[in-house]
């Protein structure tokens, strides 16, 4: 496999076992702020994220490469509010987002086919990432200071479930 694209996608999967543990950070922020539904949707996102880690390492396995796992770096664990901590879910995503087009740029130039398929995965997926954020700092917005609404958005995050597809 190009050694390019292989440390790229290595590096990838560590941004994304990052991701994983910002969001269980804020899922401990939003635990201490007795907000469950917030908390939950975060783990659910913690979740997500190390699936998408996991997509890569066996991507990368099946492909004939063995990962060099790094360090994961300490995320932020303090957060002034709650839309704070929704902006910073937002601007993390897009970050992510610009991760993996400069990958598939790369795949590109190394005309990696098969890795260009692979990665279109995340690309839809991150659609579904920053489109999710979005639209929980407008509902944040309108929202305002009225504690009724941020619990009633509380008791609907409370829902929100991750199951990792079978096939995975
Ligand atoms: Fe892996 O998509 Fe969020 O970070």
């Amino acid at each position: 496999m190009n050694k390019k694209v292989v440390e790229a996608l290595t590096l990838q999967v560590n941004k994304e076992f990052y991701s994983a543990y910002l969001y269980l950070a804020m899922n401990q922020y939003f635990e201490d702020q007795d907000m469950p539904g917030m908390a939950n949707w975060m783990y659910q996102q913690f979740q997500e994220e190390q699936f998408h880690a996991k997509k890569m390492l066996k991507y990368l396995n099946s492909r004939g490469v063995k990962v060099v796992l790094e360090a994961i770096e300490k995320p932020q664990i303090e957060w002034p509010t709650t839309m704070s901590v929704f902006e910073n879910v937002l601007e993390h995503e897009e970050s992510i987002t610009a991760s993996i087009n400069n990958i598939q740029g790369i795949a590109v130039d190394e005309k990696d086919f098969a890795t260009m398929n692979f990665l279109q995965w995340f690309i839809d997926e991150q659609i579904e990432e920053e489109e999710n954020a979005s639209n929980l700092i407008k509902q944040l917005q309108l929202i305002g200071d009225n504690g009724y609404g941020l619990l009633m958005l509380d008791k609907e995050l409370a829902l929100r479930t991750f199951t990792e597809p079978a096939a995975e």
